[in-house]
């Protein structure tokens, strides 16, 4: 088939102080994919270059046979992108769907670049570039870290604020330089999800006494980066940030047993790892359809927020839908709103809000159809309600 594999490509900004658990992330949400013991009937993950694959694996063996874990990221930032590949592939299949292949693309970068100055006018420049590009994400993670919590016990307010205080600094800081002479950017993150690492130290916390530490200390500082990041883009009504909660573990650490002989890492339990792929594949739509039922967006806006919205959804509802492309090319103009609200909005609509046990009907179906794109993209979504329902995500409804 020519063009084969047609590929849609997500990306997912995770940022964060240096040592809040940005690179142990990415080893551990790639790590147990490559294990022999990897049990996944639907897809596998695939690093698309070998090295980076290998070098990434490494770390996540380190920590799960002698407890060593990554060195301080320094001086460079990686782009990793993942191939989710579908299992069992065929041709028939193929002809029937509108893409073939997901990418996660993940940007791992050094913490310090937000917290120290650059030393040179290459370094400043490579940097903002390195922000350009995770700022072309549609989803990011601001992570919050769960260590720094307990140090704080007490007084969290006081990290709380820095933390988002300094972040929301450095984006002003880097407004020249992203904006240039082109006024407000159409593409960028619109939705920021504020995000527990470390959640292990916690371990008696659900999402919503993490919700309810921000709200309580800084709903403030909130309100302003969200000011800050509304200063940067066009149609600053479609953003949420504040609104979206998550709680995240690379592996359970516990503290002491290395000397008392026992594994001080524990690999195998991580929490809100199994989360990314379908927040960064399936909650632009749903948000998107969010926004458009309530308010009248820039064109660009819609197109670049959760573009692709209609392969997804058209993947996710199946063969029924698959003209929807169509209609949203024909509809897509500003004058023709109202047909667009009319025709397609609806379809998105019932893409995204197949819900409970009419969703686990239709995964069901896919997989017994094997139409394995679609049984991927509802088992995304089940793992999204599985994810709300054990209080590890809250989203915005
Ligand atoms: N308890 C616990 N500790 C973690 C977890 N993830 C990371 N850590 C600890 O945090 C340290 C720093 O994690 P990294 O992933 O290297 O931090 P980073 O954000 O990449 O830092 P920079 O590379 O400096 O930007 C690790 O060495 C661990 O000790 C986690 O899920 N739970
Ligand atoms: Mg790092």
């Amino acid at each position: 088939m020519p063009g084969y594999p047609r590929i849609r490509r997500q990306s997912i900004a995770v940022f964060g102080e240096s040592g809040s658990g940005k690179t142990v992330l990415v080893s551990s949400f790639f790590g147990p994919t490559q294990e022999g013991s990897f049990k996944n009937d639907l897809w596998d993950v695939v690093a698309q270059k070998a090295g980076q694959g290998n070098r990434l694996y490494q770390n996540y063996l380190g920590m799960r046979d002698s407890s060593t874990l990554p060195s301080q990221t320094r001086f460079a930032n990686t782009t990793y992108d993942f191939a989710i590949k579908l299992k069992n592939d065929n041709q028939e299949s193929q002809s029937k769907r509108p893409f073939d292949e997901l990418h996660l693309v993940w940007h791992d970068y050094p913490g310090e670049w937000f917290e120290e100055d650059p030393d040179s006018e290459e370094e400043r420049r490579r940097r903002t570039d390195t922000f350009r590009t995770l700022l072309s994400s549609d989803v990011a993670l601001l992570l919050v870290d769960g260590q720094k919590l307990l140090d704080y016990r007490g007084e969290e307010e006081r990290y709380l604020k820095s933390l988002i205080g300094n972040f929301r600094q450095s984006l002003v800081r880097l407004k020249p330089d992203l904006l240039g002479d082109k006024g407000p950017l159409v593409e960028f993150p619109r939705i920021w999800i504020l995000s527990l690492s470390k959640s292990d130290l916690l371990s008696e916390w659900d999402v919503d006494n993490f919700r309810d530490l921000l709200i309580r200390t800084a709903a403030d500082d909130m309100d302003r980066l969200r000011s800050a990041i509304a200063d940067l883009v066009e149609a600053p009504e479609a953003l949420s940030v504040g609104e979206d909660f998550m709680l995240l573990s690379s592996a359970k650490f516990e503290l002491g047993a290395a000397q008392s002989g026992g594994p001080a890492i524990d690999v195998t339990s991580r929490v809100g790892l199994d989360l990314i792929l379908p927040i960064a594949s399936l909650l632009p739509l749903e948000r998107r359809v969010l926004w458009e039922e309530r308010m009248t967006l820039p064109r660009k806006v819609v197109d670049s927020l959760a573009d692709g919205a209609d392969v997804i959804a058209a993947a996710l509802t199946g063969a029924k839908f698959s003209g929807v492309d169509k209609l949203l090319k024909k509809f897509a103009k500003a004058d023709k709103r109202a047909d667009f609200l009319a025709k397609v909005l609806p379809l998105l609509a019932a893409a995204v809000k197949v819900a409970g046990p009419k969703l686990k009907e239709v995964n069901e179906h896919a997989r017994a159809q094997n139409q394995h794109l679609r049984a991927m993209l509802t088992q995304f979504k089940m793992d999204l309600e599985q994810g709300v329902e054990d209080r590890i995500l809250r989203a915005q409804k």
